[in-house]
């Protein structure tokens, strides 16, 4: 039986995806209130074929509870935070569950952490939690580090279909870890050690961040000289060695807007041009928000109160707002004493902000000026609704005459 430590983003799919293949999985949370949600029988986030693979699961006999379970698989799916002030990973999630793991583990059971941690973070922080318990690594329980690699709204086909990386101090470990992903995962599976899988996951996720930060850098410069970026990066793109991604109106969600600071925080000597590129990302709501001032000064409009953000989750079709662009913009500019904008996101059915709709045609109603922070397919199956409107199109997917970036 598997146990899986943790049910939120990352956990609850992979539970689910285990169980839905055969496995016994039992799913740990210490939050009660959605433990209780998910034994009724509701999931907890909306994802593309989630709901699917929960009645697969279940009717496999998945079991959701807040005890950890006595067995010989743990897979710890935990979130890691990073310190705001160091840029450091926070791995006291882990280390806590990794704490309660060891208080009913039998001898000889493997422990997986999924969750993205920063390089060196098992030794410095798991290690010594796992040895002054009086455990001995390698005989009396296992280490692995299997991180975690599906994206957000794509994640079920992901999870059968991505490579996976194993970190493992026993290669005999981390062959019984792959047997048991492969399951499930159709793609290649690579053992290593745990340092290299930590870093491999963070470089991952860094990669992206400098390539998007470049993007919207080169946005920045084509808006200094009036040059339309995406044209440009469209014909780049036609060469065989360029690959140039798209500038947007800031990085969110809980992984490329994180995980590359673990190295600046590690490494701030040497991380140089990950500080920049990350700088650069969180640099972009604000670069929005002059946009929007700009172009309200251009077109004489002066009651800010008919502009609206559509958009609050940090990407496309998907319910998250953890570090949400469209967030970051709104702090922003309370802090400059503005009176907060309109906001609307079929995603998001609770009130989180000030002025927020929760029907797209009463928001259109209100609003003379519209800004596209986020493309759901939502506002792409209604764009012709923004024709008498004045656009700010962050995300290119509206053929109209518009402004962009
Ligand atoms: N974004 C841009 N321009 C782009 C692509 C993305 O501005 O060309 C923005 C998005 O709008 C969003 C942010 O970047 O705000 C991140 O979105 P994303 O779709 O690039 O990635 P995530 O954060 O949803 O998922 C990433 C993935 N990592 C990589 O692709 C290297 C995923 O595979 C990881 O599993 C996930 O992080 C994670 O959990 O670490």
């Amino acid at each position: 039986m598997v146990n899986v430590i943790g049910l939120g983003y990352i956990g609850l799919p992979t539970a689910l995806m285990m169980a839905s293949h055969g496995v016994e999985v039992v799913g740990t949370d210490y939050n009660e209130q959605l433990v209780c949600m998910l034994n009724e029988g509701h999931t907890t986030f909306k994802e593309s074929g989630l709901d699917e693979l929960f009645q697969e699961a279940v009717a496999e006999g998945i079991t959701f509870t807040t005890k950890y379970q006595v067995t010989d698989t743990y897979i710890v799916s935990v979130p890691t935070p990073y310190d705001k002030f160091s840029k450091k990973v926070d791995a006291c999630y882990v280390v806590e569950a990794v704490r309660n793991v060891l208080k009913v583990a039998p001898k000889g059971a493997v422990i997986v952490i999924e969750s993205t941690v920063s390089p060196g973070t098992i030794d410095k922080f798991v290690r010594p939690v796992i040895e002054d318990t009086g455990f001995t690594i390698g005989t009396d329980v296992h280490l692995v580090h299997a991180p975690e690699r599906i994206i957000p709204g794509n994640m079920i086909y992901e999870l059968i279909h991505n490579n996976r990386t194993i970190g493992a101090d026993d290669r005999a470990v981390g062959e019984r870890v792959k047997g048991f992903y492969g399951s499930f995962c159709q793609g290649e599976i690579v053992i290593t050690d745990i340092r290299t899988a930590e870093m491999t996951k963070v470089v991952e996720n860094t990669y992206r961040a400098v390539n998007i930060a470049f993007a919207n850098e080169l946005a920045k410069i084509c808006r200094h000289d009036n040059m339309d970026v995406y044209e440009i990066i469209q014909i780049c793109n036609m060469h065989p060695r360029v690959n140039i991604l798209q500038p947007g109106p800031g990085v969110g969600g809980h992984c490329i807007s994180v995980d590359p600071w673990f190295l600046v925080g590690d490494y701030p000597s040497l991380a140089k041009v990950i500080d920049e590129s990350m700088k650069t990302n969180d640099g972009m709501p604000d670069f929005v928000l002059n946009r929007i001032y700009e172009i309200m000064r251009k077109e004489g409009l002066k009651d800010i109160s008919r502009v609206g953000l559509y958009g609050l989750t940090y990407k496309e079709n998907v319910d998250d707002m953890r570090e949400s662009p469209t967030l970051q913009l709104l702090e922003s500019q309370k802090k400059h004493l503005g009176t907060p904008l309109n906001v609307y996101d079929p995603y998001i059915t609770d009130d989180v902000v000030e002025n927020q709709y929760h029907d797209l045609n009463d928001f259109l109603e209100n609003i003379d000026f519209v800004v596209i922070m986020v493309g759901h397919d939502e506002i792409k199956r209604n764009l012709k609704e923004l024709n008498d409107k004045i656009v700010l199109d962050t995300r290119c997917i509206y053929n109209g005459s518009c402004y962009r970036l």
